[in-house]
């Protein structure tokens, strides 16, 4: 009983310390990684920004800023408002709409990465975390379990900003101690929020036009393979590599993570299981190249050997679900 009760104080101390920042909390992992974030460690110690208001389930559950990740000043000045003590940067253009501006979404993607890690160091923060994507790999990069180490050749905007990001944020865990660590998220699919202009957004819009038409025009082709992962699993991944004890996290750029790898055909029969007369067509539009960039499947047995990361989400257990939770909020 002593002893239980020592854990708690420790415990309630630690998350008492910890005061987070989430930057581009209205997107498609900051809508759920706010909402996780404050159920673990208290909602008055996740700070939720972006440029544009959340959901109302994050606006309601804790402090909220308006926040443009190229304003460093700006950022400053909330992370001494709030005595800020760990960053979740996630604001980025993603793929599909990256190639649509170049310019712009490298200075977002580069300048508000680079914002964030020469404020880490300037005022000591003590953790960084930062995603980047399958689409640091490119046309020659090994096509199936493609490992942690291997060819890099990039040939989108946004693949060209994430591998940059990485060399950045290992260059600043080198030179400056800066604990930053990072992921290289698949495809997510999840329901409270729409996915951000990337190539894998198919598989989120597949299921509400399953639920809404019972048909899905997909701008893949049928057999166009990508690493994909449930939300779920990839909340666990960042919390838990941001948990993870700092001698256990190894890479400094970011860790190869994988859940499940399917193709536009094989999502839509885990659908039909469920939605019989659901019919899937295809008309492939300019996210198809850079599908065809990317690897089909990861391999993530450094992130599984180094902190313990392991997904959960198999296809056919994420449909039972998307479908359900897509369901009751279109029934709402
Ligand atoms: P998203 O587009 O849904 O959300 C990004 C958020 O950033 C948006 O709410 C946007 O308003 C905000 N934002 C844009 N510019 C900003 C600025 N200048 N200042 C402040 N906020 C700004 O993206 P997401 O899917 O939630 O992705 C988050 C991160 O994860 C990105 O870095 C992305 O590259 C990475 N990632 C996502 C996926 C995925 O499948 N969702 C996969 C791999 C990597
Ligand atoms: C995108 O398609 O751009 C993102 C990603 C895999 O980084 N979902």
């Amino acid at each position: 009983m002593k002893i239980y009760q020592h854990e708690k104080i420790i415990t309630f101390n630690i998350s008492a310390m910890k005061k987070i920042l989430v930057i581009g909390a209205s997107g498609q992992i900051g809508t759920d990684l706010t909402i996780e974030l404050r159920n673990r460690f208290g909602n008055q110690n996740v700070i939720a920004s972006d440029l544009r208001n959340a959901s109302d389930e994050v606006m309601k559950s804790g402090v909220f800023e308006i926040l443009n990740v190229l304003d460093k000043d700006g950022v400053k000045d909330i992370i001494e408002r709030h005595n800020i003590t760990e960053i979740y940067h996630l604001a980025a253009i993603l793929s599909g709409n990256a190639e649509k501006e170049p310019a712009k979404s490298w200075d977002i993607n580069m300048q508000g990465l680079f914002n964030i890690l020469e404020l880490a160091k300037e005022l000591k923060l003590n953790k960084i975390f930062w995603p980047s994507s399958i689409a640091v790999f490119g046309p020659s990069t090994a096509k199936t379990n493609t490992p942690q180490f291997d060819i890099m050749d990039p040939n989108t905007v946004y693949g060209i900003s994430k591998l940059a990001g990485e060399r950045w944020c290992e260059y600043f865990f080198e030179k400056y101690g800066v604990d930053v660590r990072g992921l290289r998220y698949p495809g997510l699919i999840s329901y409270k929020a729409e996915a951000g202009g990337g190539t894998t957004d198919y598989a989120v819009e597949i299921y509400y036009e399953a639920i809404k038409n019972k048909k899905y025009e997909c701008f893949l082709s049928e057999n166009t393979a990508l690493p994909m992962m449930f939300m779920e699993d990839a909340i666990d991944a960042t919390i838990g590599i941001m948990e993870a004890d700092i001698e256990k996290v190894k890479i400094r750029s970011s860790y190869n993570l994988a859940g499940i790898s399917f193709d536009p055909k094989t999502i839509a029969e885990s659908i039909k299981k469920h939605i019989p007369e659901f019919e899937i067509t295809y008309k492939p539009d300019f996210r198809q190249a850079i599908a065809e960039s990317w690897p089909q499947s990861i391999n993530d047995s450094v992130a599984n050997k180094d902190w313990g990361w392991k997904h959960k989400y198999d296809l056919d257990k994420m449909t039972e679900l998307m479908l359900r939770e897509v369901g009751k909020k279109l029934s709402k």
